[in-house]
């Protein structure tokens, strides 16, 4: 099943549904109940439901009347599905980011976008860990005093998931020299030298898979519907 179908028809269930807000809890519950049915009914006719989802006439009215509340019920519950393939990024604010009260600050950022906070602790890693993360800068002549202060205090680890956060989020942070980055990135305004720059962000898909899976065991990481997903979200 292609990530543009779950996109799409988690797309569509979210709107069905804020469209029927007045009655929220009710056509919940409802679809829940129904929705073991309905995913029985549907499994095995795909290829029918797909074919809905002509691009030709992409409307979030393609589904109508008494396929409407099944079909919105399947839908969500691969919100799960659709979950699992949001994208994820790790981020983390770095001991001199924590020291400097700049936490919430960070946060609010990434938060105001849009983008879903799904896992957050604070640790201190050891010399050792630190090492893992940053061991693809192991022949850098900075690497030891980096892994040094990585490791020197509290790190506020963060795995934040959304459209684009890997890329996006790397854009909010700005570039690793702060006297590079822009203004209005969180570097271009919250620091000065690259020496003390604050923050992490993973550069690329693989990366964020494997920043997450060190960092953070399986079930640290939550899975929950945002409220505001289906004002962030939307196709008109
Ligand atoms: P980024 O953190 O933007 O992904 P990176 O992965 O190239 O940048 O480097 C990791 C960290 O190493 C960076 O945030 C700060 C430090 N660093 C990078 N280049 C450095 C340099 N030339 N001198 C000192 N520290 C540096
Ligand atoms: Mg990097």
């Amino acid at each position: 099943m292609s990530s543009h179908f779950y996109k799409s028809a988690s797309r569509a269930a979210r709107s069905l549904l804020s469209s029927a807000s007045k009655h929220r809890h009710h056509v919940v519950s409802e679809g829940r109940t129904a929705m073991a049915a309905a995913t029985v009914s549907y499994k095995g006719k795909l290829p029918a439901l797909v074919s809905f989802c002509d691009s030709s006439t992409t409307s979030n009215k393609w589904i109508t009347g008494a396929l409407a509340l099944p079909a919105a019920a399947y839908m969500l519950q691969d919100q799960e599905a659709y979950a699992a393939q949001m994208e994820r990024t790790f981020i983390a604010i770095k001991p001199d980011g924590v020291q400097r009260g700049l936490i919430s600050e960070i946060i609010h950022r990434f938060e105001r976008k849009g983008f879903k906070l799904v896992a957050i602790k604070l640790v201190v890693p050891s010399k050792s860990f630190a090492g893992k993360h940053y061991h693809d800068l192991k022949d850098r002549p900075f690497y030891n005093g980096l892994c040094n202060f990585l490791s020197s205090g509290p790190v506020l680890a963060m795995v934040w998931e959304g459209e684009g956060v890997i890329t996006y989020g790397r854009k909010l942070i700005g570039a690793t020299d702060p006297q590079k980055s822009e203004p209005g990135t969180i570097r271009g305004d919250l620091a000065i030298v690259v020496g003390r720059n604050i923050i992490h962000g993973s550069d690329g898909p693989e990366t964020a898979k494997n920043e997450i899976s060190l960092w953070f065991k399986p079930e640290e990481l939550t899975n929950y519907t945002s409220n505001q997903e289906k004002w962030a979200y939307g196709v008109n």
